[in-house]
């Protein structure tokens, strides 16, 4: 068995929760924030057999698209002013980014 994390963007998090719920996957969806934008993101918890990784990755990459987005630039609060893009930078956030886990031992009581 395997743990998948899906961090997604939330704008693509309905659509992917409900193709998991009509393909049988069994989800867990978490609020979380981006590192680096500071934005709200979706995290999934997929529980799964190791068979099933290629066709959950799949619905993972068809319900997820990739999209651009303006960071606005942010005053360096008593940090150095070197750092400081004055200017908005337009970043390409990823569809999705997942991470495959082993599970040691699944139990539900
Ligand atoms: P954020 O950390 O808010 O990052 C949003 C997007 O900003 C990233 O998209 C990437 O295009 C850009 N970015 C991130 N860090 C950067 C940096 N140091 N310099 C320049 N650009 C940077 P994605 O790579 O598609 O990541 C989307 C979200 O997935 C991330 O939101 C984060 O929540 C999560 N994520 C990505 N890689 C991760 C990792 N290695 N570990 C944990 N979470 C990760």
């Amino acid at each position: 068995m395997k743990l998948v994390i899906a961090v997604v963007q939330d704008k693509d998090s309905n659509r992917l929760l409900n193709a998991l719920v009509e393909k049988d996957f069994r989800a867990t969806k978490l609020a979380s924030t981006g590192g680096f934008l500071k934005a709200g993101n979706t995290t999934f918890l997929i529980g799964v057999e190791d068979a099933k990784i290629p066709h959950l990755l799949e619905i993972i990459k068809q319900n997820c698209e990739s999209r651009d987005q303006l960071v606005a630039p942010v005053s360096p609060l008593g940090g150095s002013a070197d750092s400081y893009v004055p200017y908005p930078v337009e970043v390409q956030v990823g569809g999705a980014t997942v991470f495959v886990l082993p599970v040691e031992q699944f139990v539900q009581y």
